[in-house]
């Protein structure tokens, strides 16, 4: 090492300064997670100052975006690369002799999300920072993110995930910003003059804390933060006074208050009206809400100006109780009547439904919401029967439908009505939901609230998503089109100067070849598996749900498995296909688990079977998570989007591998929609029914299975391997389940994700993707339109969407 040169690197200096302050340590005695830190803290050390500047101001509108999720992933490399220190941070390395990679993978992902939600809020987060939009995450500070997945003998097993167990270099822990919270107790009313008072005794309290991290705009001077909260027992602060009695007892209420945010609930499917979830909502709205006005009546502005200075973004309902916990503020607190705060408050949300499937629409039951939140429950009892008045009134022709659309009904309280009652905006997430959710879903709402739905399709950012991930391929595009696309990803599009270039198609060959090697490594290493570079990547990685049709891409590898145990010689010249899955699946959704074992069992079959001659391999990846995304969107061929058509809201998987030059297989489902209309048909694999047919085929119920079985030996065969013991003699019945849904044409029972119906279209598109892949070329031409058309899908677009559309902020 030259010593000298080193002394003169400003980073190296910085590094060895907080090594020797924070740990007693050199670079070179340092550990790998000590330099972590110190690389970390001498990353948030260089933005403090601007982090400091860019608070709160009382001068520009803000958005508060809440969530329930945030699956940030690793922030290290992130945070170099947005202020444009990635140069300087790899240069200190390679003079210390340090693999920065391996340094950076110390750091544990902030796994706060389970899938969809809670990645597109982090994206999100990036895009609003970086087109300098004063915006503020607001959720919940989990001790335990999503659970860790271990494969063990096929079968999903989950482990905690213990993220902060050795703290969290990027976050402040802000003490005297924390607020009250209250739960349960009772409410009476008094009058005071001639004001109905509400008064909340007996209730009892939780602290909640904010924690801040630093959300760094790319190259530009604004630092925004995620504000997550931790749930504190008021009881700690007095523990020494107390006698021994007391203190267990006070332990037991500590702990009952702590547990709020202990876990995130690892469900994104079946909502569940469990007590400790509704808490956890409201725990983290109640805290927010506090905050935005307390900030607000620091500007000593009427609190008619409110709706000027803040904007509250709700991501799906599960915050939905910061619209009559506003009204609580403004009326209980602030003493505003029922129409001055309800005025306020209903220009001040706008919501985004995230998913049509039924069981997934919250529903309160009414008798939980009175025991833990009395005085929020009598608010919306009062925000419902306004609501059903007026549709009385201004929509006779509803009035016979009145407890379909109610907030109130049948003992329960529905959230999405709840949303689009009190938001002046309700969007969906694609084209294509969008206008399911104003037509079917919502359709008695849109009806009486016609102005307020609007659509933002999703996207995601192709700082993390293409810069950070593909970087070979980053300097492949930046070299060709100079750097405009970074700030303005649309100019994308300029790579279609080179759709002809020879040159350029065998450098964007070998970069997604090098990306393959480094992810068939990863592969060897997590599962022993071997697995060809030179073979087809077809990837399907996202939460394992019936909806999203694994189980469509297992049959069909069984399908192509016989078809070469058939005809080898027919198959001989055929370029070998790595089928990869990554997917955690609901702890208690007991379908999907055993969906993974079948992936499994499936891939022992094929991997260990020489008839295939390396044809197929079937690799399951264990623990998905934002850090293996990164490795695996590279390094695709093929993208599986799969999903029944109008089940998947928009998906942004899609968008990711599209990124990176993946073809997608999809249906005509979400955001593929408007990824077929940028891309063209030629450079997309289009198959299966639409979602008009698809409902057709829910309203009539004619759907018959056995006849695409019965026309099809080998499908017939690949089926009957799930019950004849081909796949695990000793359990025969474990996957007697799966075949019998599939096969069902019992109406009302038959297979709701329709895998039979759209089998042969499936397969038929992924023969051809397997030939089309043979001519390297074309191959390569369409991917690279892919990534030339994949601005669009970034989500610095669909904030300033969001932007011009909802907030309308400066
Ligand atoms: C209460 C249980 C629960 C938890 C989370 C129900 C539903 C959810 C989420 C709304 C599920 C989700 O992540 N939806 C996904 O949202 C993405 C971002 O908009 C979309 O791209 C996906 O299509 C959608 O499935």
């Amino acid at each position: 090492m030259d010593n000298k040169l080193n002394k003169e690197n400003k980073v190296i200096r910085q590094i060895n300064e907080t090594l020797n302050r924070s740990f007693g340590k050199t670079i070179d005695n340092a550990t790998q997670n000590q330099l972590y830190k110190a690389f970390a803290i001498t990353v948030k050390n260089e933005i403090m100052d601007k982090w400091s500047s860019s608070d709160f101001t009382k001068d520009n509108k803000q958005v508060y975006y809440l969530s329930i999720e945030f699956l940030m992933g690793r922030a290290l490399s992130n945070n170099i690369l947005n202020i444009g220190r990635q140069k300087e941070y790899q240069e200190a390395c390679k003079l210390l002799g340090l693999d920065f990679d391996s340094i950076a993978s110390k750091e544990p992902d902030a796994g706060l999300g389970n899938g969809g939600l809670g990645r597109l809020a982090a994206c999100f987060m990036d895009s609003l920072a970086t087109l300098d939009l004063p915006a503020q995450g607001c959720g919940i500070r989990y001790e335990y993110g999503l659970f860790r997945q271990k494969i063990i003998d096929g079968q999903q097993v989950e482990y905690p995930d213990t993220w902060l167990e050795d703290g969290n270099v990027w976050e402040i822990e802000r003490l005297e910003e924390k607020v009250e919270v209250h739960f349960g107790g009772q409410i009476s009313e008094s009058w005071e003059g001639d004001k109905l008072r509400f008064v909340h005794s007996g209730y009892s309290t939780v602290l909640a804390v904010p924690y801040d991290m630093p959300i760094i705009g790319y190259m530009n001077n604004r630092i925004n933060s995620l504000r997550l909260w931790k749930a504190v027992s008021p009881k700690r602060i007095d523990m020494a006074s107390f006698n021994r009695g007391e203190y267990l007892k006070a332990i037991e209420e500590r702990e009952m208050a702590e547990v709020l945010s202990h876990i995130l609930y690892p469900e994104d499917k079946h909502y569940e009206g469990k007590s400790l979830r509704l808490k956890q909502h409201y725990f983290f709205v109640s805290a927010t809400m506090q905050m935005i006005v307390s900030r607000f009546l620091k500007t000593n502005l009427p609190l008619d100006k409110l709706p000027e200075k803040a904007v509250i973004h709700i991501n799906d309902t599960h915050p939905a109780l910061a619209i009559p916990e506003l009204m609580r503020i403004l009326m209980d607190e602030q003493g505003l009547g029922w129409d001055e705060a309800w005025d306020i408050t209903s220009r001040m949300f706008a919501y985004t439904n995230h998913t049509i499937m039924a069981e997934a629409l919250e529903k309160w039951p009414e008798q939980l919401f009175i025991q833990i939140l009395p005085r929020i429950y009598s608010i919306v009892k009062e925000i419902n029967e306004r609501f059903c008045a007026m549709v009385h009134r201004d929509f006779p022709h509803k009035r016979a439908d009145i407890h379909k659309i109610a907030i109130i009904a049948y003992g329960q309280i529905a959230m999405a009505p709840l949303c689009i009652a009190g938001s002046y905006s309700v969007n969906g997430v694609s084209q294509l939901h969008s206008q399911i959710i104003k037509d079917e879903t919502f359709k008695d709402y849109s009806a009486v609230f016609p102005s307020k739905f609007t659509n933002v399709t999703n996207g995601v950012t192709h700082r993390r998503w293409l810069m950070l991930s593909n970087p070979m391929l980053t300097e492949l595009i930046t070299e060709k089109i100079g750097n405009d696309w970074i700030s303005d990803p649309v100019q994308l599009i300029e790579l279609k100067k080179y759709i002809n270039d020879n040159e350029f198609l065998e450098k964007f060959d070998e970069i997604k070849k090098l990306n393959k090697r480094k992810l068939a490594k990863y592969i060897k290493r997590t599962t022993g598996i071997t697995v060809s570079e030179d073979s087809i990547f077809d990837v399907q990685v996202k939460r394992l749900h019936e909806y999203k049709r694994q189980l469509m891409n297992v049959i069909r590898i069984l399908y192509d498995y016989l078809q070469i145990l058939s005809d080898p010689d027919k198959f001989k010249d055929l370029t070998p296909v790595t089928c990869i899955f990554a997917a955690k699946a609901a702890p208690g959704y007991n379908r999907a688990k055993t969906i993974i074992k079948l992936i499994n069992d499936v891939a022992e079959k094929i991997n260990n079977d020489p008839r295939v001659m390396d044809k197929i391999k079937v690799v399951f990846l264990e623990n998905y998570s934002v850090s293996l995304a990164q490795i695996i969107f590279p390094a695709s061929d093929i993208s599986q989007q799969i999903s029944t058509a109008s089940k998947e809201a928009s998906g942004t998987g899609n968008m990711k591998f599209m990124m990176n030059g993946a073809l997608t297989l999809g249906t005509m489902d979400g955001a593929n929609v408007e990824i077929h209309e940028s891309v063209g048909v030629e450079n997309i694999y289009i198959f299966g029914y639409d979602a008009n047919t698809v409902q057709q085929i829910y309203k009539t119920g004619q759907y018959d299975p056995m006849k695409y079985v019965n026309e099809d030996f080998i499908l017939k065969t690949a089926l009957d391997m799930l019950i004849d013991g081909s796949l695990n003699p000793e359990r025969l019945n474990l996957y007697k389940e799966i075949y019998e849904s599939l096969v069902s044409s019992k109406h009302g029972m038959s297979d709701q994700y329709l895998i039979l119906g759209d089998f042969k279209s499936y397969k038929q598109a992924h023969d051809k993707m397997i030939k089309d892949y043979n001519n390297r070329f074309e191959w390569n031409k369409k991917a690279l339109i892919n990534v030339s058309q994949s601005g669009r899908f970034s989500s610095d677009i669909s904030i300033a969407n969001y932007n011009k559309k909802i907030w309308k902020l400066k």
